[in-house]
């Protein structure tokens, strides 16, 4: 049996202890938000935390992202007629001459590029995808696009590969005039459902949805999904990508 006192002191030392506890508590929420504002922002302007929230995101999504996980397709029969025009960035110029262009292609980092014309891109195997588009910007669609795999692509010319045996970590799509860029993963880029694109609606790509080749990349929101691809390069680190630079998570997975 305890006597009187040492229950009394217990119960005094529990008191003590759940005081102690919530005072902790409370230092650790001001201490955490002081170290928060005092955090150093970075290129975009986002705090440090913000940022390194973004970027852990990044990794789980990295994580659980699987090729296998495809995104849902539809009848061709619901894809709209005419898609909604958006983003006009290095595409401004009307005058293009889709005729002469061919896609410059380097295979490996710094290397002088090669290039590629529109037959021996449509020589390959072609696949069509009819999904729901969704840009960031909150609106949404079903489209109808046509084109070859990236993924057939890059085995075709032996792209991708550092040394026939390691994947670079990222693929970079820019316009001709380097106006818009995009840097992708190289798992999204080799998805099933990703294609360079050269048909809408069965027919061929109109320049305003980026002829003669646009990326369609259906796991990624629109903003990856670069109109009239004039450069493809191969990089481990991120590559510069037009709207990371003006604050949006670099993956703009779905
Ligand atoms: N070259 C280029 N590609 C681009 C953009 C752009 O500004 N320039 N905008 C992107 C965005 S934000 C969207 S939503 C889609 C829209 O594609 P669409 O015009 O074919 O519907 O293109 C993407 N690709
Ligand atoms: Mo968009």
């Amino acid at each position: 049996m305890e006597d009187d006192k040492t229950v009394e002191r217990k119960i005094r030392r529990r008191q003590f202890l759940s005081f102690a506890a919530f005072a902790g508590l409370g230092l650790g929420v001001v201490g955490t938000w002081r170290w928060f504002r005092g955090l150093p922002e970075d290129e975009n302007g986002l705090p440090g935390f913000t940022r390194r929230v973004l970027d852990f995101d990044e990794k789980l999504n990295d994580g659980i992202f699987s090729q296998s996980h495809l995104a849902k397709t539809f009848p061709t029969t619901m894809a709209s007629a005419k898609p909604r025009v958006n983003g006009r960035y290095g595409v401004e110029d009307e005058d293009f001459d889709t005729a002469s262009w061919k896609l410059r292609v380097e295979k490996q980092p710094g290397a002088e590029p090669f290039e590629v014309s529109i037959d021996e891109i449509k020589a390959l195997p072609k696949t069509d995808i009819c999904f729901q588009f969704k840009c960031i910007e909150g609106w949404d669609e079903i489209v109808h696009y046509g084109g070859v795999r990236f993924a057939d692509f890059l085995r075709h010319f032996n792209l991708g590969q550092k040394d026939g045996r390691d994947w670079h970590n990222y693929i970079a799509l820019e316009t001709p005039d380097g106006g818009y860029y995009v840097g992708l993963d190289m798992k999204s880029a080799m998805h099933p459902q990703s294609i360079l694109c050269y048909e809408l609606n069965g027919r061929p790509l109109p320049v305003e949805h980026g002829a003669p080749l646009r990326l369609v990349i259906p796991v990624k929101y629109g903003v990856k999904n670069l109109k009239r691809i004039g450069l493809m390069y191969f990089s481990d680190d991120k590559p510069r990508d037009y709207w990371h630079e003006r604050g949006y998570v670099y993956d703009a997975a779905l």
